[in-house]
């Protein structure tokens, strides 16, 4: 199950974190569809335990699969998934099939008014007893099957997925988001499953539904959090047959790359080169909603210049099922998305540019980004050509005869006649701005009869990146 089924030659998914339906289904129609994006993964659907001071992570503590969250209701659910549907954009659902809530003091009450207790792993709305989850233990040894699989995952309520009554929930759960139009999930803490039990869930499912424009017998596109650094006993190699899995040692790599830790020009052989899962079973990214929160080499978005430059790596080398973060802005962990005094989440607002302000960061509507997402569906199908590297942190590269790319990491200019691939003619740079009414509103380069162009990035521009394509000649 890992295709995507993409519509027409879009590529990219992004990941509107904590955003409500009614905006996404505004952000399709007004934004997303227009640009090319060719999916979104939502946060989860279903409902979830209210954690004081309502941080995000408050939707990964279920308590039903009643579609009631900060994010809206099923009508509202529903209506977004059919309007991002008939402009070409899918919506993937962030699934927890894992477990249920935590510990929770008395009676819980959920988003949907649903009540639990946690403690006595009692959850009446699904219904499910004592008797659907593992016995209660602690994983302390990360690298013990057991506890990684049948313990509670940071103290989260552990079901167990051979159950034929929990199967037939979960099961049950996913058709009727099938239903509803969705083209496939993300499987949060799918390390912490038995690939056996994955199995016969995902292969149980309802095709995609075909009201909702896929073709007759679509299988859900299926991509699985399974955090592998190597090494891991549980391996990610147990659930790549599968389905896609999430690629962290891409996210990690790349990272490192672009903090200048490791010289671009090692980046030729980026891929299955790397010890990276072959492309198509590989769900790749910057940064997710957890690692952006981790100190390490893994870039976000308060590393503007370098992640911009990491972006478009990710997004011109042609590996993986592509993935952009849009964040809110954060301080800690635990910070909530931005929301009222009611504690209610709110929309995004924009400026006269696009971009978002009051809180919502919408790495998305950077042009650097967006306009690499435009830039990978232009160049689709072509391979890496034309590789050139001055030997250490300065790169270029073509994708066939329809884009090219350079960057420069290093603390001098680069600046010298490079072969983009292109035929003759003046493209404009999607980087530093865009092809508006036949001219460029940022810097252009002449490309000459032998597909040679006079390449500048200096080390102190705006952004260490320049990209052209076809779709933005002159
Ligand atoms: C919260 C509190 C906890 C409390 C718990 C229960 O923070 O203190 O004990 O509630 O009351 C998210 C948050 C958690 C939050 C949880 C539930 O990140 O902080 O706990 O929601 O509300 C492992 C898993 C991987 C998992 C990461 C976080 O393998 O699957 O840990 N990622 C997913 C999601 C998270 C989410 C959950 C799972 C739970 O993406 O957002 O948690 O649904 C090594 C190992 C990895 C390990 C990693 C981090 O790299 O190899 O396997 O990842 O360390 O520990
Ligand atoms: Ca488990």
């Amino acid at each position: 199950q890992h295709n995507p089924h993409w519509w027409g030659n879009r590529n990219t998914i992004v990941h509107l974190f904590e955003w409500k339906w009614s905006d996404i289904a505004q952000e399709c129609e007004s934004f997303l569809g227009p640009r090319g994006f060719a999916g979104v993964q939502v946060s989860p659907v279903n409902e979830n335990i209210i954690a004081a001071g309502r941080p995000w992570w408050e939707r990964y503590q279920p308590i039903s699969y009643k579609l009631t969250t900060r994010s809206g209701n099923e009508e509202e659910f529903g209506d977004m998934v059919r309007r991002c549907n008939d402009v070409g954009v899918r919506i993937y659902v962030d699934v927890l099939l894992n477990h249920m809530s935590g510990d929770f003091d008395g009676v819980a009450v959920g988003t949907a008014g649903t009540e639990a207790e946690p403690r006595k792993k009692s959850f009446p709305g699904v219904p499910y007893t004592a008797q659907d989850f593992h016995p209660t233990c602690e994983i302390t040894d990360w690298n013990d099957r057991f506890q990684v699989q049948q313990c509670e995952l940071v103290g989260l309520k552990d079901l167990d997925q051979s159950s034929d009554w929990v199967r037939s929930k979960l099961i049950e759960f996913l058709d009727h988001l099938i239903e509803l139009g969705v083209a496939g999930f993300r499987v949060d803490a799918a390390k912490h499953m038995a690939s056996e039990d994955l199995e016969y869930i995902y292969s149980s499912l309802s095709n995609l539904n075909i009201d909702h424009g896929f073709p007759h017998n679509s299988r859900p596109f299926i991509f699985q959090e399974v955090i592998d650094h190597g090494h891991e006993t549980v391996s990610r190699d147990e659930y790549k047959d599968l389905g896609a899995v999430t690629e962290f040692r891409f996210s990690e790599e790349i990272g490192n790359a672009f903090r200048g830790n490791n010289a671009l020009k090692w980046l030729q052989s980026w891929g299955t080169g790397w010890g990276f899962l072959p492309s198509g079973q590989a769900l790749t990214f910057v940064d997710n909603h957890d690692n952006q929160r981790d100190a390490g080499a893994v870039l976000n978005y308060k590393s503007p210049r370098q992640y911009k430059m990491a972006t478009a790596f990710h997004l011109a080398y042609p590996y993986g099922v592509s993935r952009v973060m849009s964040s809110f802005a954060f301080d800690d962990h635990d910070t909530p998305p931005p929301q009222d005094a009611q504690e209610r989440i709110i929309s995004p607002e924009f400026d006269e540019d696009g971009a978002c302000v009051n809180g919502w960061i919408c790495e998305h509507r950077w042009r650097q980004i967006y306009a690499m997402v435009g830039f990978k569906n232009a160049v689709r199908d072509t391979e890496i050509t034309g590789w050139w590297d001055n030997g250490d942190n300065q790169i270029s590269f073509c994708r066939g005869n329809k884009g090219f790319l350079a960057f420069n990491n290093n603390l001098y200019d680069l600046s010298q006649d490079l072969n983009t691939c292109l035929p003759a003619g003046t493209y404009c740079d999607v980087i530093s701005g865009s092809l508006i009414d036949g001219s460029c509103t940022g810097k252009s380069v002449t490309v000459n009869e032998n597909g040679y162009g006079y390449i500048h990035i200096g080390s102190d521009d705006f952004d260490g990146v320049l990209a052209l394509h076809v779709d933005a000649k002159v």
